[in-house]
């Protein structure tokens, strides 16, 4: 499904990723961009305000947790669907995730990492990193009927 340049590609963007830096990052433009997203992260408390989001413990630590869990596909990522089956279960049947937010994520994910690459997110590494994007996306909804 991936050619052996496309791998290099993603490897190389995956390397100058930051997890701890893009993660939490990523998942706060998606609660500005989609406020509605919000009702997933009731338990973390108040993100009402921008700057409670931004300086909200949890909510960082959480988009460690999503940003790290990208990592597995990037080093299997003939397997993708295999990797994610189980969180794709637990985020249908226990979490109640909107399948939709997925791909709300990943364009969050695109933008925060495009910022910090600048020049070197070109048009083919653009493509190439969203194609491995919609596989994670496609494997995060498989388990949903
Ligand atoms: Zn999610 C959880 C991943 C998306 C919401 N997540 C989670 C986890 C992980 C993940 C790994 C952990 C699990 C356990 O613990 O076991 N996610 C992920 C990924 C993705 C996601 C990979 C894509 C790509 N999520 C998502 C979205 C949302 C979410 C979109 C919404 C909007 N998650 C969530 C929640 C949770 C999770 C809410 C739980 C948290 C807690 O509780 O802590």
């Amino acid at each position: 499904k991936f050619t052996e340049q496309e791998r290099d590609v993603v490897r190389a963007v995956w390397e100058k990723v930051d997890v701890d830096e893009i993660g939490p990052e990523a998942l706060i433009r998606v609660l500005i961009t989609y406020p509605w997203t919000e009702r997933y992260f009731g338990k973390f408390g108040d993100l009402f305000s921008i700057s409670a989001v931004s300086t909200n413990a949890k909510l960082a630590e959480h988009g460690k947790v999503v940003l790290r869990s990208l990592g597995r596909a990037v080093e299997d990522m003939d397997n993708i669907k295999k990797t994610y089956a189980e969180l794709s279960r637990l985020h249908c049947e226990k979490i109640h995730v909107d399948p939709d937010n997925f791909r709300l994520l990943a364009d969050c994910i695109t933008i925060t990492i495009a910022c910090k690459l600048k020049s070197t997110f070109n048009s083919n590494v653009q493509a190439t990193w969203q194609k491995f994007l919609t596989a994670v996306v496609e494997a995060m909804t498989s388990q949903y009927n």
